[in-house]
């Protein structure tokens, strides 16, 4: 359609069609793009329909996003943060009887639960619900963690995108993210430059509050970044992973001095907030009142407490740790919350209504993001795990609740699923060869990959040493006996390292100081001039495109190619998005903005000899066809 609307421009007919073409007739060129984009997200709802989802579709409604007055001025906790500034306002909070309390919900609650496939449009639609409810809460974590690679792998959007959107409609309240200090959003170490350039950028975009944490509480890899990050004026809390039990007699290397020398480091330098993270919901009710107590004790900052509702003590847990004098604590949206998710909000403001540590939330606002979220929550129904009750058996095993499903899968692919409770139990081991560490990303995945590689190779604790000694073991394990994530406390086990790194030497500098900087300039010239058309459409500015390449190149090249080939898919309904469309089921979606596209799926054909099935579609009432091949 494209070549026809130009060649038969009378431009084109009188011969003269020089240069300028483009820039005086970009009507034409703008009509190609229309059609083109169309013709892109039709193409990709085809290919999801025949050959990714194939099957009937669940009975899926569009959202009900709740009505939200955006006229009303509001003041919230954000308002007040950029009245007083990082140091007062938190000292405030420090202060106050209140409890204040942190939602989850659109990070870790979704990171945990639904395996970090909630889509932007989710988000999207509770945020002015959440500015609106949550205004007088600490803050909203909605960005960070594993939310911002599963965006580009999984969902095909920009996480940077997702912060512009959710700062624009939650202007009153503070957007918090957790930064894995060295490994920023990744897996591994990256150099100091992107660890910088990330913390700058995020804060221009509109991140509040940056909660950081190092897979080892190994203070040199933590320093960099919150001296980054308390140069850009936002609130820096300096987190502590949570592991072992306090209350063993026999815990000699996780103890309350243990925390409580960590927290004093932090405050120390600099650190407005620390933050307790509990990522495996080890944290027992006394156990945190004694804890919490001796923090308390310990610094003249503010304490959060994050934890999970894996084992069903959170709320007791919560409940311990105001008695004690916590003054944050961090819940999910009922209903997204519990199980491998945070304690429940709505349980947690009912439990506390009338107290002296009342947090003041409404819980009908409450309400209204509970119910929108029980609404979007079917959609995710293929990703949640199959936990269904509470699990204190975590206890035993220190399984983060974000690894818990993912392993159990990836247990179950090897054809050895049958016996998870032995898998567990390896866990348990790989943990004590490795040298009893705290098990958090990237670390639990170290702990992960030697308990299957021992399953593999037969190995136990008291073999592997002898049986062990030839065996070449996986990357993550070899990395990690470098020193390419850290020390862990109390050193590595010696013997074992010898035998992984078979005459390498290990590093006990900070990994980053080993790195060069990456070019972000040979970064930006590479991906204009191999993405540079699609470019201008796509929802980011070049210093996020460079970084996200700096962070995952290969995922970020697949995202790009993505949107080449499909156009910019985060405009679709989730419930379109993941399933397609029933035979005439119809969705609207702004393929420019301001203007609705209305599509309707009529039916497919049988494939033909070489494979090929037609789907018809309506586009706005006229008929369009896409011819896909049937990979089945
Ligand atoms: C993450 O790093 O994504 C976590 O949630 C760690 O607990
Ligand atoms: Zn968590």
């Amino acid at each position: 359609t494209f070549l026809i609307n130009v060649l038969n421009h009378e431009t084109f007919h009188q011969g003269k069609c020089f240069t300028t073409f483009i820039e005086e007739t970009p009507e034409l060129f703008e009509l190609h793009y229309k059609l083109d984009r169309t013709t892109k997200i039709l193409e990709f709802l085809a290919n999801k329909m025949v050959n990714v989802n194939p099957g009937p579709k669940p009975f899926l409604e569009d959202r009900k996003v709740p009505v939200v007055d955006t006229e009303r001025k509001l003041y919230g906790t954000r308002d007040e943060f950029l009245r007083l500034g990082a140091e007062e306002f938190t000292q405030k909070v420090y202060r106050s009887q209140k409890l204040y309390v942190t939602d989850t919900t659109m990070r870790d609650g979704q990171q945990s639960l639904l395996a970090t496939r909630m889509r932007t449009k989710e988000v999207a639609g509770a945020a002015r619900a959440t500015n609106l409810y949550l205004k007088d809460a600490y803050s909203i974590e909605a960005w960070g963690g594993a939310t911002y690679d599963t965006e580009y792998r999984f969902l095909k959007e920009s996480p940077w995108k997702r912060l512009d959107i959710l700062r624009e409609r939650m202007p009153n309240v503070m957007i918090q993210m957790l930064l894995r200090a060295s490994n920023v959003v990744g897996y591994s170490t990256y150099p100091d430059n992107v660890i910088k350039k990330f913390i700058k950028v995020s804060s221009d975009h509109g991140v509040d509050i940056y909660r950081i944490f190092d897979s080892m509480n190994w203070m040199e890899n933590m320093k960099l970044p919150v001296e980054e990050a308390l140069k850009t004026g936002k609130i820096v809390e300096g987190a502590i992973c949570y592991t072992g039990d306090i209350l063993n007699p026999k815990e000699m290397k996780y103890t309350i001095d243990y925390y409580c020398k960590k927290a004093r480091q932090l405050e120390k330098m600099g650190c407005h907030v620390i933050a307790l993270k509990d990522m495996s919901s080890l944290l027992k009710p006394y156990a945190a009142k004694k804890l919490i107590e001796a923090l308390k004790e310990e610094v003249r900052v503010p304490i959060h407490l994050h934890t999970h509702d894996t084992t069903g003590n959170g709320i007791a847990t919560y409940l311990m740790a105001a008695e004690a004098g916590v003054d944050i604590v961090d819940c999910a949206i009922g209903s997204m919350s519990s199980l491998t998710s945070q304690p429940s909000m709505n349980a947690l403001v009912e439990a506390l209504r009338g107290t002296k540590r009342d947090t003041g939330i409404d819980p009908d606002g409450l309400l209204v993001l509970n119910d929108y979220y029980e609404h979007e929550r079917k959609i995710y129904k293929p990703f949640e795990s199959d936990m269904d009750s509470p699990n204190p058996e975590i206890y035993k095993y220190e399984i983060p609740g974000g690894q818990y499903s993912n392993f159990a899968a990836q247990v179950k692919e090897m054809g050895a699923g049958n016996d998870f409770n032995d898998i567990k139990r390896l866990y348990k081991e790989a943990d004590e060869v490795l040298g009893n560490i705290i098990k958090v990303t990237p670390t639990s995945k170290v702990v992960g990959d030697m308990a299957i590689f021992m399953l593999k190779n037969d190995l136990t604790k008291d073999n592997i040493l002898e049986k062990g000694k030839d065996l070449s073991y996986p990357d993550s394990i070899v990395q990690y006996f470098k020193g390419a994530l850290g020390q862990p406390e109390g050193g590595f086990p010696e013997e074992l390292q010898k035998i992984v790194l078979k005459g390498q030497e290990p590093i006990t500098v900070r990994p980053g100081t080993l790195l060069p900087d990456v070019d972000f300039d040979a970064i930006g010239a590479y991906l204009r001039e191999n993405y540079y058309m699609e470019s201008m459409e796509q929802p980011e500015v070049m210093e996020q495109k460079v970084l996200s390449y700096a962070l995952y190149p290969k995922v970020y090249e697949d995202y790009c190619e993505h949107f080449q080939a499909y156009n910019d898919v985060s405009k679709l309904e989730s419930h379109v998005y993941f399933y397609g469309l029933r035979p005439g089921e119809e969705t609207t979606i702004q393929i420019e903005e301001g203007n609705d596209t209305l599509i309707k799926f009529i039916g497919k054909s049988e494939p033909d000899e070489k494979g090929y099935r037609i789907l018809q579609f309506e586009v706005n009432g006229f008929l369009r066809e896409v011819k896909i091949l049937d990979k089945h």
